[in-house]
Protein backbone atom coordinates (compact mmCIF):
# COMPACT_ATOMS: atom_id res chain seq x y z
CA UNK A 1 0.00 0.00 0.00
CA UNK A 2 2.75 2.75 1.31
CA UNK A 3 4.68 1.61 -2.48
CA UNK A 4 2.12 2.25 -4.59
CA UNK A 5 1.47 5.76 -2.96
CA UNK A 6 4.97 6.51 -3.24
CA UNK A 7 4.62 5.04 -6.82
CA UNK A 8 1.56 7.12 -8.02
CA UNK A 9 3.81 10.61 -6.17
CA UNK A 10 6.17 9.77 -7.97
CA UNK A 11 3.96 9.47 -11.30
CA UNK A 12 2.65 12.57 -10.70
CA UNK A 13 5.93 14.26 -9.79
CA UNK A 14 7.41 13.55 -12.94
CA UNK A 15 4.07 14.52 -15.43
CA UNK A 16 4.67 18.46 -15.36
CA UNK A 17 8.90 17.77 -16.36
CA UNK A 18 6.87 15.84 -19.42
CA UNK A 19 4.46 18.95 -20.04
CA UNK A 20 7.39 21.63 -18.82
CA UNK A 21 7.92 22.71 -22.18
CA UNK A 22 6.59 25.89 -22.07
CA UNK A 23 9.90 27.96 -21.76
CA UNK A 24 13.52 27.83 -20.69
CA UNK A 25 12.76 28.89 -17.48
CA UNK A 26 10.21 26.56 -16.36
CA UNK A 27 12.37 23.59 -18.09
CA UNK A 28 15.34 24.75 -15.97
CA UNK A 29 13.55 24.87 -12.72
CA UNK A 30 11.81 21.15 -13.17
CA UNK A 31 14.90 19.78 -14.49
CA UNK A 32 16.77 20.97 -10.57
CA UNK A 33 13.46 20.70 -8.75
CA UNK A 34 12.39 16.85 -9.61
CA UNK A 35 14.99 14.93 -8.70
CA UNK A 36 15.29 16.33 -5.46
CA UNK A 37 11.80 15.31 -4.69
CA UNK A 38 12.04 11.87 -6.49
CA UNK A 39 14.86 10.93 -3.76
CA UNK A 40 13.10 12.55 -0.99
CA UNK A 41 10.35 10.26 -1.83
CA UNK A 42 12.27 7.17 -2.29
CA UNK A 43 13.99 8.06 0.76
CA UNK A 44 10.61 8.56 2.74
CA UNK A 45 9.17 5.05 1.05
CA UNK A 46 12.54 3.40 2.32
CA UNK A 47 12.53 4.96 6.08
CA UNK A 48 8.56 4.88 6.78
CA UNK A 49 7.08 3.40 4.40
CA UNK A 50 6.45 -0.63 3.20
CA UNK A 51 7.29 -2.60 5.72
CA UNK A 52 7.82 -6.79 5.45
CA UNK A 53 4.12 -7.14 6.77
CA UNK A 54 2.59 -4.99 4.79
CA UNK A 55 1.44 -7.47 1.72
CA UNK A 56 0.91 -10.30 4.16
CA UNK A 57 -2.54 -11.34 4.61
CA UNK A 58 -2.88 -14.29 6.69
CA UNK A 59 -2.00 -12.80 9.74
CA UNK A 60 -5.02 -11.30 12.66
CA UNK A 61 -5.15 -8.00 13.89
CA UNK A 62 -4.32 -7.94 17.44
CA UNK A 63 -7.16 -6.68 19.48
CA UNK A 64 -6.65 -6.71 22.99
CA UNK A 65 -10.14 -9.29 24.04
CA UNK A 66 -9.71 -10.94 20.88
CA UNK A 67 -11.07 -14.53 20.57
CA UNK A 68 -11.18 -17.38 19.11
CA UNK A 69 -13.44 -20.24 19.01
CA UNK A 70 -11.69 -23.64 18.59
CA UNK A 71 -13.77 -26.39 16.60
CA UNK A 72 -15.25 -27.80 19.89
CA UNK A 73 -16.56 -24.54 20.92
CA UNK A 74 -13.97 -23.62 23.14
CA UNK A 75 -13.61 -19.71 23.31
CA UNK A 76 -9.64 -18.55 23.58
CA UNK A 77 -9.72 -14.95 24.56
CA UNK A 78 -6.54 -13.02 24.15
CA UNK A 79 -7.17 -11.08 27.16
CA UNK A 80 -3.66 -9.09 26.47
CA UNK A 81 0.14 -9.31 25.00
CA UNK A 82 2.59 -7.05 26.43
CA UNK A 83 3.80 -5.83 24.56
CA UNK A 84 1.13 -5.88 22.01
CA UNK A 85 0.65 -6.87 19.08
CA UNK A 86 3.20 -9.53 19.64
CA UNK A 87 6.64 -8.19 18.58
CA UNK A 88 9.41 -9.72 17.01
CA UNK A 89 11.16 -10.88 20.13
CA UNK A 90 9.28 -11.81 22.92
CA UNK A 91 5.61 -11.48 24.49
CA UNK A 92 3.60 -12.07 27.94
CA UNK A 93 0.38 -12.91 26.66
CA UNK A 94 -2.86 -13.69 29.21
CA UNK A 95 -5.31 -15.70 27.74
CA UNK A 96 -8.88 -16.61 29.10
CA UNK A 97 -10.29 -20.32 28.17
CA UNK A 98 -14.64 -20.28 28.17
CA UNK A 99 -17.08 -22.55 27.65
CA UNK A 100 -19.01 -21.07 28.01
CA UNK A 101 -18.16 -19.84 31.55
CA UNK A 102 -14.48 -19.71 32.36
CA UNK A 103 -12.38 -23.02 32.99
CA UNK A 104 -9.66 -22.94 35.38
CA UNK A 105 -7.27 -25.99 36.00
CA UNK A 106 -6.65 -26.75 32.47
CA UNK A 107 -3.54 -28.00 31.21
CA UNK A 108 -2.76 -25.54 27.93
CA UNK A 109 0.16 -26.10 25.47
CA UNK A 110 1.02 -23.25 23.46
CA UNK A 111 3.40 -23.82 19.94
CA UNK A 112 4.68 -21.01 18.10
CA UNK A 113 5.46 -22.23 14.50
CA UNK A 114 6.74 -20.30 11.00
CA UNK A 115 4.75 -22.47 8.30
CA UNK A 116 6.73 -20.38 5.58
CA UNK A 117 9.97 -21.32 7.10
CA UNK A 118 8.79 -25.17 9.28
CA UNK A 119 10.19 -24.41 12.71
CA UNK A 120 9.29 -23.06 15.87
CA UNK A 121 10.81 -21.83 18.70
CA UNK A 122 13.20 -23.70 21.34
CA UNK A 123 12.28 -21.51 23.91
CA UNK A 124 9.56 -22.96 25.74
CA UNK A 125 6.91 -20.90 27.28
CA UNK A 126 5.67 -21.24 31.09
CA UNK A 127 2.28 -21.38 31.67
CA UNK A 128 1.08 -19.63 34.83
CA UNK A 129 -2.66 -20.29 36.07
CA UNK A 130 -4.42 -17.53 37.29
CA UNK A 131 -7.79 -16.42 38.18
CA UNK A 132 -11.05 -17.00 36.51
CA UNK A 133 -9.99 -18.82 33.57
CA UNK A 134 -7.07 -17.26 32.81
CA UNK A 135 -3.52 -18.46 32.09
CA UNK A 136 -0.23 -16.67 31.64
CA UNK A 137 1.81 -17.38 28.83
CA UNK A 138 5.37 -16.00 28.37
CA UNK A 139 7.72 -15.63 27.11
CA UNK A 140 5.95 -16.27 23.55
CA UNK A 141 9.14 -15.92 21.76
CA UNK A 142 8.86 -14.89 17.85
CA UNK A 143 12.22 -14.36 17.10
CA UNK A 144 12.34 -14.80 13.42
CA UNK A 145 10.79 -11.82 11.34
CA UNK A 146 7.91 -13.11 9.40
CA UNK A 147 4.36 -15.20 9.69
CA UNK A 148 4.40 -17.04 12.74
CA UNK A 149 1.32 -19.17 14.24
CA UNK A 150 0.83 -19.53 17.78
CA UNK A 151 -1.16 -22.52 18.44
CA UNK A 152 -2.79 -22.93 22.03
CA UNK A 153 -4.30 -25.86 22.91
CA UNK A 154 -5.93 -27.27 25.84
CA UNK A 155 -6.45 -30.52 27.69
CA UNK A 156 -7.61 -32.00 31.34
CA UNK A 157 -5.07 -32.08 33.44
CA UNK A 158 -5.57 -35.29 34.57
CA UNK A 159 -5.45 -36.39 30.43
CA UNK A 160 -3.03 -33.84 29.13
CA UNK A 161 -2.74 -35.72 25.87
CA UNK A 162 -6.63 -35.72 25.05
CA UNK A 163 -6.83 -32.28 23.56
CA UNK A 164 -10.28 -30.65 24.17
CA UNK A 165 -9.53 -27.83 21.72
CA UNK A 166 -7.19 -25.87 20.07
CA UNK A 167 -6.87 -22.01 18.12
CA UNK A 168 -4.06 -20.77 16.42
CA UNK A 169 -3.34 -16.75 16.69
CA UNK A 170 -1.14 -15.73 13.28
CA UNK A 171 0.95 -12.95 13.52
CA UNK A 172 3.19 -11.32 10.88
CA UNK A 173 6.27 -9.85 13.21
CA UNK A 174 8.66 -7.24 11.37
CA UNK A 175 12.07 -6.88 11.93
CU1 LIG B 1 11.70 -18.60 10.33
Amino acid sequence: MQLSHALLAFTLAITPACKGDASPTTDAAVAVDTPVAIDAMIDGATIDGPKFCDSETRDDVYVPGMIKVGDNGYAFELVSSTPGPPPKGNSAWVVRIRHPDPIDNLALTIVPFMPDHGHGTSVQAVITPMANGTYGIAPVNLFMTGFWSVRIGIADQATPATELDHVAFLWCVSS
